[in-house]
């Protein structure tokens, strides 16, 4: 058995109120609730976006999701119409899906709303907003991003079942950190009040859906463990809640075979086979080269279109932009890949006899083993710790408070041994955990024969990140300390505020700032002026990422570099250039 060398119980508040009463208060509201049909769902004629997908695995047809949200709902709206006219006159099917990639704002209650930061992405204000988000054009929407998973769950559910919406996200969500909401508990239990609301209609065709990569997998050594985690979240929501739960997944591996066996080990572990409601195309394979990215989004979407229709998954791909490492993609360039995707439905049945799925098979079935293992190990463990794993509310806190390295540490399938990061040795090692390895090397290799350093050994550098993405903040701090800085590493999801108090408690002689939400403007904007009224406006601040942002009506957020530079923020662009601005800052000249 798991031995867990934290006092676990430590982690919870001695009067966290009950999960079950949650979901119980959720099941209660769902009596209020009085449900549409979606526009699609009618076109369709049927109860529910489920349905179709059941329809579409026994009957062999394909469908295709997209992901969508520009600046306002709006312009989101204007595109979805835009997108199905442009299907229709190209004489494809149009998508049957989309996810609405709303911004942050939306995983707040929404009197909190109208007060946030703006990011990028569409905000649903209003009653009219969503009845239209189902209404505008017979494409069936989930009501994905910032949904539930916050702090504005259950007016969220509400509002998305009242407009015809039968799948919900992102149950992974609920491990994030709202930009100024530090109520772990409140945000717990208004997530199992959301989920509450879906198990009341569990038997109308609502399903609660999770991207795992929005949690704790995508931060995972191990595909295995994404597998476990599927099961101890399908264990959470169908058990304990009583909802059905789909885990979609997909956006962060490149290699096609890897992603096959685990979308089917992902099924193997679905005994009420709820069809998947997405697959998420790769993202991670893409560079700034557009025209090279066409190879990543053929590839990608092919190998997702076999695996779909050989094991009738009745899932629904989506292929991704190749404007992808850049930024949120205007409507016509989802247009374009959606056009290639419905193309590639004639190849998948060209290629399919010649693909070796019984090595897939096999991968698949040592995944699953692996899965199994991890949910095995964390009930036990956590069980043997005084944990109660039948109330949901314990069971996602305790979690969330432990964080995603220490589950993987503990619980982890791979076998134990010291010369992993993490451990163990993985079953099978995710992608991108290492491609950033590799960069790392990359990185230092570059960084050692140079005299950088020297020039920066010894100054205390506070990295950070905006927002959820950590990759980057993790090939920062551990470039820098490996080359002599003293690095604070405070974490990500992080305000202007809370970053003005660390450097002032710990005296750093530099900041850099990860981004990549849409928000490097107003950001940069915030923290140097709390820096400035706390008279800590001397130290040297460097922001890199993805720095955009919404300004002046765009429609997708445009570079904010020159604004950022203006205001005395540096923007090296590269790591190893990052190295050259500190040692210059540190001799007293001026960095790039
Ligand atoms: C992985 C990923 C995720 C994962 C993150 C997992 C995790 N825990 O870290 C998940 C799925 C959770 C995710 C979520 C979101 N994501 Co995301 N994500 C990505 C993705 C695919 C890769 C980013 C990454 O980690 N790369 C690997 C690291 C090592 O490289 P990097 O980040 O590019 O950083 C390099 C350089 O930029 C530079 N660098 C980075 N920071 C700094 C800082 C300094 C000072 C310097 C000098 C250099 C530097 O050095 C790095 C090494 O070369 C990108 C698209 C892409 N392919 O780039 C989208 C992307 C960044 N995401 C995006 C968005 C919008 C989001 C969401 C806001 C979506 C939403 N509405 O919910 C959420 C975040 C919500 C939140 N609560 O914060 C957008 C940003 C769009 C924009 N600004 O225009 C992108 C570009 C995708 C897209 N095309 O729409 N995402």
């Amino acid at each position: 058995m798991t031995e867990i060398d934290v006092d676990l119980t430590a982690l919870l508040p001695p009067d966290l109120p009950d999960g079950r009463e949650a979901v119980a208060e959720g099941k209660a509201l769902a009596r209020d609730v009085e449900r549409s049909r979606s526009l699609f769902c009618e076109e369709k004629g049927v109860s529910s976006e489920r349905e179709w997908r059941e329809r579409a695995r026994t009957e062999g047809f394909a469908c295709t999701c997209m992901n969508i949200g520009l600046a306002t709902w709006a312009d989101t709206r204007e595109a979805l119409g835009l997108i199905h006219e442009d299907a229709l006159s190209r004489g494809v099917r149009p998508p049957d899906r989309f996810n609405l990639i709303a911004e942050r704002r939306m995983g707040l209650p929404k009197d909190k709303r109208a007060a946030a930061a703006q990011e990028t992405g569409p905000v649903m204000m209003t009653e009219q907003d969503w009845w239209e988000l189902a209404h505008t054009v017979p494409i069936q929407p989930e009501a994905a991003d910032n949904t539930i998973g916050g702090p504005g769950s259950v007016e969220n559910a509400i509002d998305a079942l009242r407009a015809g919406i039968t799948t919900i996200g992102v149950l992974s969500q609920y491990s994030w950190r709202w930009p100024y909401f530090d109520d772990d508990v409140t945000q717990t239990m208004e997530v199992l009040k959301a989920a509450g609301l879906l198990a009341a209609f569990k038997d109308d065709g609502v399903i609660f859906d999770s991207y795992l990569e929005d949690g704790y997998p995508g931060v995972f050594h191990d595909y295995a463990n994404y597998i476990g985690w599927a099961i101890l979240e399908r264990y959470i929501s169908e058990e304990l809640i009583g909802a059905a739960y789909s885990p979609s997944w997909g956006g962060l591996t490149q290699n096609p075979v890897v992603k096959s066996a685990v979308t089917l080990a992902l099924e193997a572990v679905n005994p009420d086979r709820v069809p998947l409601s997405y697959v998420q195309g790769d993202t991670i394979g893409n560079t700034p080269d557009f025209d090279a990215n066409m190879a990543v989004l053929n590839t990608d979407v092919l190998f997702m279109k076999m695996v779909d229709r050989r094991y009738r998954l009745g899932t629904a791909p989506i292929a991704v932009p190749v404007t992808e490492t850049e930024r949120i993609p205007s409507w016509d360039e989802v247009a374009t890949v959606q056009t290639i995707s419905r193309r590639l439905e004639d190849y998948a049945p060209m290629v399919d006899p010649v693909v070796n799925w019984g090595r897939i098979e096999a991968m698949r079935d040592e995944l699953v083993r692996g899965g199994r293992a991890f949910f095995e190990a964390a009930i036990a463990g956590l069980s043997s710790a005084g944990i109660d794993v039948r109330d949901p509310a314990q069971l996602l806190l305790v979690v969330k408070r432990l964080g995603s390295a220490r589950c993987e540490e503990l619980f982890g399938a791979g076998t134990p041994n010291p010369e992993y990061p993490r451990g163990r040795r993985p079953v099978l090692e995710t992608d991108l955990v290492r491609s950033t390895m590799q960069e790392r090397e990359r990185l230092l290799a570059e960084l050692r024969g140079r005299s950088e350093e020297e020039a920066i050994r010894g100054m205390k550098v506070l990295v950070t990140s905006t927002d959820v993405h950590e990759f980057a903040e993790f090939l920062l701090s551990s470039t820098l300390s490996a080359v002599g800085a003293e690095v604070i590493d405070f974490g990500v999801n992080r305000d202007p505020e809370d970053i003005v108090k660390a450097v002032i408690e710990t005296d750093a002689d530099a900041v850099v700032i990860s981004t990549h939400n849409g928000v490097a403007r107003s950001f940069g904007q915030r923290l140097m002026g709390e820096l400035d009224s706390a008279g800590a406006g001397g130290v040297a601040v460097f922001m890199g990422g993805v720095l955009n942002e919404d300004v002046d009506g765009s429609e997708i957020p445009v570079d904010v570099s020159a604004d950022l530079n203006a205001n005395g923020i540096s923007t090296p662009g590269t790591i190893d250039r990052l190295v050259d601005a500190l040692g210059e800052r540190r001799g007293g000249g001026v960095a790039a």
